[in-house]
């Protein structure tokens, strides 16, 4: 067991120190849960629904101190935390609908009647990543206890402190003793023990494609289920048809959110070479609007980036001679980016066109027409997101179908409603998340035969 102290992006300073677990503490915590299952799913489907609704209202009761917390831990803007504090309750509450609509079916049969069920897998492990704490978190743990799992969460190393306390808000709500755990801990040691656990019957995982591949590789050799959320190198494609003004006044916040710390970001954008220096002309007092600065500030729009080895990371994506313009930023202490946009001719050299950067770095380029942008937003090992800016609808459908992406968005660049399903294509990911969809990631379906005859 080890001690890890939780930074503050913005100030530098501590804000608390948290215990680690142990590979044992893990299988403890697993234990635990493997008797709670037990508890869980015997309870009355409207039981259950009645006790994720209490759930939900008591992060709602608390969606100010929950924000609150995500400010200090994350350097998330104060009104942006509250939205993500309010998405855990909406999520909650979607998923709470479930348990009394878990529908079998009956199939004709000769001789008898067959039935299925749907059927928790039993023990989930949750592993979240730093961007997003507090969505991420329900994103696995309401589908998965709607579907009768009990569920161990294990939250980033940097951000551990609102899913703590949600864990308390669940067990408040009179969730049974051992449903929902929060476990912090490493990802090589906690996290990697959820991983290989033979109780733990399925990971949700959010994170790196390089820990994702390495989890799916692990997870394989017990054939246990993976849901995968990985990387995105995303493409804002906007033809010279589009609102322009819109397009370029809304482009930087689809990659400058959250720091460019999301991996929906918008950090390729390819305009119509016909409309590129009027876009380009549009885009920088845009960017240079972006109020990057003190998260509690409800007027900011930006915070820093989440640790000091990130800003340093994110600072190697970017060589000089390739920047177009910057936005502001603080100078210390807290760990600053300006929003940065990089155009040359020369794009196809920088590692930050290929690469997820995960900070507010983003490239410009040209295209010709429907086919090289097809050909150009495709060219990523990534399908994750996408938007396309036009006022020919034909063709933004036409595009919709020609990228390869999960998420897609004309005239836009919103890619996630807790009620419709998200997730990627190619190496950003396997299944889907939110939505319908979700439930039946956490089900395993059985066919019964009952014989008359
Ligand atoms: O991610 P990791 P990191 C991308 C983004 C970012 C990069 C690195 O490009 O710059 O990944 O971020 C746990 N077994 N994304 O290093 O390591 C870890 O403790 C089991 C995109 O923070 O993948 C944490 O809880 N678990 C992404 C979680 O995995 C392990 C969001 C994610 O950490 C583990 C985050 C192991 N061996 C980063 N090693 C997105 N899709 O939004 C680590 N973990």
């Amino acid at each position: 067991m080890t001690d890890f102290d939780v930074i503050n992006p913005a100030t530098e300073k501590v804000v608390e120190t948290v215990r680690l677990a142990s590979a044992e503490e893990t299988d403890a915590a697993v234990a635990r849960a493997a008797r709670a299952f037990q508890v869980w799913r015997s309870v009355a489907p409207g039981d259950r629904a009645r006790l994720l609704r209490a759930f939900a209202a008591a992060v709602d009761a608390h969606a100010g101190e929950l924000a609150a917390l995500e400010v200090a831990n994350a350097g998330h803007p104060v009104g942006q935390a509250r939205w993500e504090a309010g998405n855990v309750r909406d999520v909650l509450t979607y998923y709470a609908a479930a348990p009394e609509r878990q529908f079998g079916r009956q199939i004709p049969v000769p001789g008898g009647l067959d039935v299925t069920f749907a059927e928790p897998l039993g023990v989930v492990g949750v592993i979240v990543p730093w961007n997003f704490p507090m969505p991420v978190l329900a994103w696995g743990v309401a589908p998965a206890l709607a579907a009768g799992n009990a569920v161990i969460v294990k939250p980033a190393e940097l951000t551990p402190l609102t899913a703590l306390r949600i864990g308390e808000l669940a067990l408040a709500a009179g969730l049974p003793e051992g449903v929902l755990q929060i476990l912090p801990g490493a990802g090589p040691v906690a996290g990697a023990r959820l991983v290989g656990h033979p109780d733990v019957r399925k990971i949700v995982f959010t994170g790196s494609t390089r820990v994702g591949t390495q989890i799916m590789a692990a997870a394989g050799r017990q054939v246990k289920r993976v849901t995968l959320e990985l990387g995105g190198k995303s493409a804002n494609i906007v033809f010279a048809d589009a609102d322009l003004e819109r397009a370029a006044a809304t482009a930087p916040y689809a990659v400058f959110d959250n720091a460019g710390q999301d991996c929906c970001a918008r950090s390729r954008i390819l305009v119509e070479r016909t409309a590129y220096d009027r876009f380009m002309e549009l885009l920088e007092p845009a960017v240079q609007n972006v109020v990057v600065g003190d998260p509690a500030d409800p007027h900011t729009e930006v915070g820093p980036l989440i640790s000091a080895a990130h800003r340093d990371k994110v600072a190697a994506y970017v060589p000089e001679e390739a920047v177009a313009f910057r936005g502001t930023a603080p100078d210390g202490p807290g760990f600053w980016f300006p929003p940065t946009v990089l155009a040359t001719s020369a794009y196809e050299d920088l590692p930050a066109w290929h690469e997820e950067v995960f900070g507010p770095v983003v490239t410009v380029v040209p295209f010709d027409d429907e086919a090289d942008a097809v050909r150009i937003a495709n060219d990523t090992p990534y399908g994750l997101a996408g938007s396309i800016w036009t006022r020919d609808l034909s063709r933004g459908i036409r595009m919709a179908r020609g990228v390869e992406a999960g998420n897609l968005s004309v005239n836009s660049h919103s890619s996630v409603r807790y009620w419709t399903p998200f997730g990627g294509f190619k190496q950003s990911g396997l299944g889907r998340e939110l939505g319908p969809d979700a439930l039946d990631a956490f089900t395993e379906t059985k066919n019964v035969f009952i014989a008359t005859d």
